[in-house]
């Protein structure tokens, strides 16, 4: 058989799990646990409520447009959605709890009260916040940056969530102010494999590792962990990963509007899939469940002739 089918048909029929201290939609019971599985790469929707998010600041300012744009997720495929409330592009500021909380828990209640067979997932660094979305229905917690202290380990320990860990080094603020690595894969793995076993040394139920493309890394550095991918599928956690209309795409096509940039982003993505990504985190969904369906069927038998 040619090696990209097969690749293609192993990426595709790939289980992979994530592990609850509750039931979420699709889950089964396993031990003490509940667990979710699902086959080849899945769909993780960004809802950003921010003013100033690289490519949709301001859009979902209105909780309505915000759950308009939800529901279209869900009914492209969604597996998941992201909710957040601070931007982390280059340069960005903090944002006080307060205002990330106006921002993120309503929508994250909403979300919830429409029992949409969804995950909801908080996009957070702040561990008070982290909290308030699990009690208000969201079930797993993505942390760029990953776990920076004891409070939100104990915040998603103490509730059974998982936690998506994603690699940056330093603040958003300062973070591509000489980015270097002496080998930025290694160096990548290594904080992953250590981001992990301090979860789960927690009494964190499961993790998903994400490199963090962009996250303090120049366009040479995200095509290098692109590439070896299936380094960090190795780890044995499933993978994230989110090149959405990132900084890359644009360097490389010579495209300036973040907007513009889905096909580069639905490239990024499908290569990811193929290399055993097991979520990945976009803009466009419908999109890329359009493409996804196109590589499932060319993988398998596909839509009778
Ligand atoms: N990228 C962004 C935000 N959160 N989380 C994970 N796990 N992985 C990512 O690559 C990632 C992330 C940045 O993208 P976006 O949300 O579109 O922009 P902003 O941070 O400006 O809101």
């Amino acid at each position: 058989m040619e090696p990209l089918l097969a690749s293609l048909q192993a990426a595709f029929s790939a289980e992979h799990r994530l592990d609850f201290g509750y039931p979420v939609p699709g889950s089964q019971p396993s031990a003490a646990l509940h667990r979710l599985t699902w086959r080849g790469p899945g769909l993780m929707g960004i809802l950003n409520r921010t003013p100033d998010s690289f490519s949709d600041g301001g859009e979902l300012a209105s909780l309505e447009r915000a759950l308009a744009l939800a529901e279209t997720m869900v009914r492209a495929g969604a597996l998941v959605l992201d909710v957040g409330g601070e931007s982390t592009r280059p340069g960005a500021q903090p944002v006080p709890l307060a205002e990330e909380e106006r921002r993120v828990l309503p929508l994250v209640e909403a979300l919830a009260a429409r029992g949409w067979p969804v995950l909801i997932s908080v996009d957070t660094r702040k561990a008070p916040l982290a909290r308030a979305a699990l009690a208000s229905g969201a079930h797993l917690v993505n942390l760029v940056g990953g776990l920076r202290g004891q409070d939100m380990l104990a915040a998603c320990a103490e509730r059974g969530a998982p936690a998506a860990l994603c690699h940056l080094i330093g603040e958003p603020a300062t973070m591509q102010r000489g980015a270097s690595y002496q080998d930025v894969l290694a160096e990548v793995s290594a904080w992953l494999s250590g981001q992990a076993a301090l979860a789960l040394r927690a009494g964190i139920p499961s993790v998903l590792l994400d490199p963090g493309l962009g996250f303090g890394k120049g366009a040479a550095h995200n095509l290098t962990l692109l590439r070896g991918l299936r380094e960090l599928t190795a780890l044995g956690h499933p993978l994230l990963v989110g090149g959405s209309r990132k900084g890359t795409i644009g360097a490389i096509a010579g495209e300036k509007d973040p907007k513009a940039r889905d096909p580069g982003s639905v490239a990024l993505h499908l290569w990811a899939a193929l290399e055993g990504a097991a979520l990945l985190r976009v803009h466009a969904v419908a999109e890329h469940a359009q493409a996804l369906a196109v590589w499932r069927a060319l993988a398998f038998s596909g839509p009778a002739a």
